[in-house]
């Protein structure tokens, strides 16, 4: 490692002791900006990487609730307020039971990059629970979305900082969330987004994360002179991201033949087509069943407890969950042909995993340029609120698309070497930078 960057990791690590997942974050970041902020000493005057690596408010609260049989429940609740240079605080809130300091802080630290990438005035964040809606009822759902938002209302706000969903948190969650703040604020302002159509949400907003995946994709592909057309794709969740990433490669002309949850994989030979797709959609955000179900169904094989690496393919799109691609799983997908990696989800790559790829030379986009479509939209849907008004189907759709080949481009401008290869990594981390540093410069030492 650069010995530069092993200094500023140590203190990283002695100041943040035992959040493994930040550190991952950071340093990967690190190891992009250190050798830029060099070369640029203004930034290393106003030590601007060390002010981005520390939240400017960590809010943690007991979320005390009752559950059907009348028992006490109690669940911890954070808000990782991020950075505000170039916006109000916004990203999602996970409800899931991993959830701790570390993974939050890590997911608060990527979003400051990745909205700045999306060009839009937005600050980073991120919160949420160890709260587990599986199992749980409708009603337990909404007590525990209440008495979390009974504590998080006082932090929050339209200008202050704008929460959405993110892993356990949809339409669902975000509606009772948004329903006890109004009636604790007495107002009806864009506090959240990926609200309900009819109360304020955007069109798209449920699509945008999967579709921008893809829309990234199609973009590194394009520079290969290359397209989804025909490509043999692998996808793993198949939760909000991977579903709409499906529905997008589908429309593309691609293949689709492995999606997950938690418990495994499956692997349809012939492709997930549309009707398949449908399927899953009402066995995920209806049903809330399990993917193994979709084996039964369609008489596939479900490899319970594995991971869909394993599976040929020409493109993978990991879309659960962070470290979900070890440096094996890396080194299967490179053997096998996979020549693109679309990174739905935060941090699905181990860092050993993103060496396999760029010592093979693939396509890597890094979740935080690759899966900026959904916070894009977010940020969307709060200009129309604002403006109090709303944009068509296909208004929405062309910016998101813009902004992905915006974001794509910045990622050449700033990771291209010297033989036209674009390190993707180093592009996104530096070009998510720059703007929220200038700003930081230029509003002083705060
Ligand atoms: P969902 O809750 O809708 O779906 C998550 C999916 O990932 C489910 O299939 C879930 O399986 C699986 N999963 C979750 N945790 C694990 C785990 N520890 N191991 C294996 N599989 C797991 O969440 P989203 O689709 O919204 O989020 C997926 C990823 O995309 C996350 O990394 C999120 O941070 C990222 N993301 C989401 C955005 C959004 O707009 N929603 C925006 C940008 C990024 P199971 O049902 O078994 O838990
Ligand atoms: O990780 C992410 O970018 C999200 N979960 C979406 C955040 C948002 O505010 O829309």
């Amino acid at each position: 490692m650069d010995p530069r960057v092993e200094k500023f990791m140590a203190n990283i690590i002695a100041k943040n002791a035992g959040e493994s997942e930040f550190h991952q974050a950071v340093q990967e970041v690190a190891e992009s900006l250190v050798p830029f902020i060099e070369e640029n000493p203004k930034y290393k005057h106003a030590k601007v990487l060390e002010r981005i690596a520390e939240p400017e408010r960590v809010i943690i609260f007991r979320i005390p609730w009752i559950d059907d049989k009348g028992d006490v429940q109690v669940n911890k609740g954070y808000r990782i307020e991020m950075n505000s240079a170039i916006g109000p605080y916004k990203g999602g809130i996970r409800f899931h039971p991993t959830v701790n300091l570390s993974i939050l802080k890590f997911l608060g630290f990527e979003q400051v990059f990745k909205n700045s990438l999306t060009t839009l005035p937005l600050g980073g964040g991120k919160g949420g629970s160890d709260f587990d809606p599986k199992g749980k009822s409708d009603n337990e759902v909404m007590k525990f979305c209440q008495s979390f938002m009974s504590e998080l209302f006082r932090h929050i706000g339209p200008d202050t900082d704008v929460p959405a969903g993110d892993i356990g948190v949809g339409g669902r969650e975000v509606g009772f969330m948004f329903g006890q703040y109004k009636r604790l604020k007495n107002e009806f302002t864009g506090v959240f987004t990926g609200k309900g159509r009819e109360w304020g949400g955007s069109l798209i907003r449920p699509e945008a994360t999967g579709y921008g995946t893809v829309y990234f994709a199609e973009e590194m592909l394009k520079i290969k002179g290359d397209s989804f057309k025909g490509k043999s794709v692998t996808i793993s969740g198949s939760g909000n991201v991977a579903q709409f990433a499906t529905e997008k490669a589908l429309e593309f002309g691609a293949k689709i033949v492995t999606l997950s949850d938690s418990a495994g994989f499956i692997y349809d030979p012939n492709g997930i087509d549309a009707e398949k797709l449908e399927y899953v959609k009402e066995l995920k955000n209806i049903k809330r069943g399990r993917i193994s179900e979709y084996a039964d169904k369609y008489g596939v094989e479900y490899y319970e407890g594995k991971r869909p690496w394993i599976v040929k393919c020409d493109v993978a799109l990991p879309c659960a969950t962070q470290n979900e691609i070890t440096e094996e799983d890396a080194q299967t997908l490179v053997k096998n042909g996979c020549f693109v990696v679309s990174e739905g989800a935060n941090m699905p790559s181990t860092p050993d995993a993103v060496e396999v790829y760029l010592n093979n030379r693939i396509l890597y986009g890094p979740g935080k340029a690759a899966n900026a479509g959904g916070v894009a939209v977010s940020g969307l849907e709060m200009t129309q609120n604002s403006m109090r008004l709303s944009w068509s189907r296909e208004e929405v759709d062309s910016k998101l698309q813009s902004i992905m080949k915006n974001i794509h481009e910045t990622c050449r401008k700033y990771g291209v070497e010297s033989d036209g290869f674009i390190n993707y990594l180093n592009g996104s981390n530096i070009g998510g930078f720059v703007k929220v540093a200038d700003a930081m410069i230029a509003q002083g030492v705060v």
